[in-house]
Parts: C-alpha cells; sequence; structure tokens
C-alpha cells in the first residue's frame, strides 16, 4: 500500500489509526485515551540546554532543540484529549552510586564527566539545574516522571510496572536523543509487547546523519521495533 492509500485509510472516519510507515498504527486499530501514553525522553537541560552535558561534549545544541515545539505541540493536544503523559529524566544519585565506572570514565575521557561539576551544576546528577526537565516541557503534578539511570527507561525502574498499572499497552515516543535513550526505550518497550509509534520530528540526534538512520532501523522487517509518522500526521488522525 503507498503512503497516500495509508493515508486515505488512517483517515477514514471511524478509524483509529495514524498514516504511520511501514504500517496504519497501532498494528490492531485499538487507539484510545485509557491504553495510549505519550513518553518524552530526557528533555532535559543537560540534553538541550547551555552549559549542558550535550553542549559540554562539544556537540551542537541547536539539533537537540530543534523537537521541543513540535513536542509542546503534541503534548498539548494529549493532555486536552486525556492520553497519559510520562516524562523521563536520565541522571544519578548525588553519590554516584548508581553510576557505572565505565558510563563516568567514558564522559571523562571526553571533559564532560558525569558526576563533575559543570555550567549547570553537576552533569547528570539529580537535583542539579542541568538535570531538571526544561520549563517549555515542565510536567504537570499528575503526570509521572521516570528517573533512570541508564539510556533505556525500563532499566532500574518502575516504569514497566506504572504502564501495566494504568492498562497502557501502545506507547508515543519523543525526546532525545534519537539513536539513545530513545532508541533504547523503543526497542525494550517492544520486546515487552508495547506497540510503538515514533514521532520523527519529536525526535533528534547529536548528529542528523544518526537520528535517520535510527528512524530508517525503526521500519525494517516490517516495522520491527514500531512504526514512525510525523507529529503532524499523528495529529491529524487523532483529531
Ligand atoms: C544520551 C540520551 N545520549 N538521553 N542520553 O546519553 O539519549
Amino acid at each position: 500500500m503507498s503512503l497516500d492509500e495509508r493515508i486515505a485509510q488512517a483517515l477514514v472516519p471511524g478509524a483509529h489509526t495514524v498514516a504511520a510507515e511501514p504500517y496504519l498504527w497501532p498494528f490492531d486499530g485499538d487507539l484510545r485515551p485509557e491504553n495510549t501514553a505519550f513518553v518524552i525522553i530526557d528533555m532535559q537541560t543537560d540534553f538541550c540546554g547551555v552549559g549542558g552535558y550535550v553542549d559540554c561534549m562539544g556537540y551542537d545544541i541547536a539539533l537537540t532543540r530543534a523537537p521541543i515545539e513540535p513536542i509542546a505541540k503534541v503534548l498539548a493536544v494529549m493532555r486536552a484529549k486525556g492520553f497519559h503523559v510520562i516524562h523521563t529524566r536520565e541522571g544519578h544519585r548525588p553519590d554516584l552510586s548508581d553510576l557505572p565506572a565505565n558510563k563516568r570514565w567514558r564522559s571523562q575521557r571526553i571533559g564532560a564527566g558525569i558526576g563533575d561539576q559543570g555550567p549547570q551544576g553537576r552533569i547528570l546528577v539529580r537535583g542539579e539545574p542541568g538535570w531538571e526537565i526544561i520549563p517549555e516541557l515542565a510536567p504537570l503534578a499528575h503526570e509521572p516522571i521516570i528517573d533512570k539511570p541508564g539510556k533505556g527507561t525500563f532499566c532500574a525502574t518502575d516504569f514497566e510496572l506504572v504502564l501495566r498499572m494504568r492498562g497502557i499497552r501502545n506507547i508515543v515516543l519523543s525526546g532525545i536523543t534519537t539513536d539513545v535513550c530513545v532508541h533504547t526505550t523503543m526497542r525494550e518497550a517492544n520486546d515487552r509487547g508495547f506497540e510503538c509509534l515514533l514521532l520523527e520530528d519529536c525526535c533528534a540526534a547529536t548528529k542528523r546523519e544518526n537520528h535517520l538512520a535510527a528512524i530508517d532501523m525503526v521500519k525494517m522487517q516490517g516495522g520491527v521495533f514500531g512504526a514512525v509518522a510525523t507529529s503532524d500526521r499523528f495529529l491529524e488522525s487523532i483529531a
């Protein structure tokens, strides 16, 4: 089926699917606010703010800031329609007892040591200014925030329990970075049977080519990790 045919099918009144690639998402058409979560990954100053971790590593934060506006647009609609919204933050305990030695060593090697003092406080340490979610996408009081020490949101957290307790089975992913925390979370979720959709303009990587490659990977093998759509296409479909 061509993309145009998929879009036409997804927009038929009464259809509950998104014109995604490589298939109409979710696979069984069961898309409802009660069973679907918008997950916003690591939109923290450390990943997209001046003086944060990504900035200290020398990457261009214009890339990681690009999804802020599209995420904010989707977030407003998802909140208004009563979908679940879940935020994540990557970070470590102040005593660094949950920071693997190799993760620290690698970051120190490139001059942005996790746990070390930076312009936004101690890099990727819970409670520090750089670790906070940026004000543009600040969580509401009732929206769960998952604090994770790793790249994936399922590792050493209660994310899966939160999803299962709420009856969530569809996950719409956004945030930074596409090729690291977003992809790891999508893969972990997919392996657990969650139906995943990646919003391609609502995420970004520290290198454009990696973002594009990460998106392409999702679409292989008939949608090996789920499906991909733009935020406009997604919003049209849930309108
Ligand atoms: C990274 C992330 N890239 N949030 N974290 O270290 O993707």
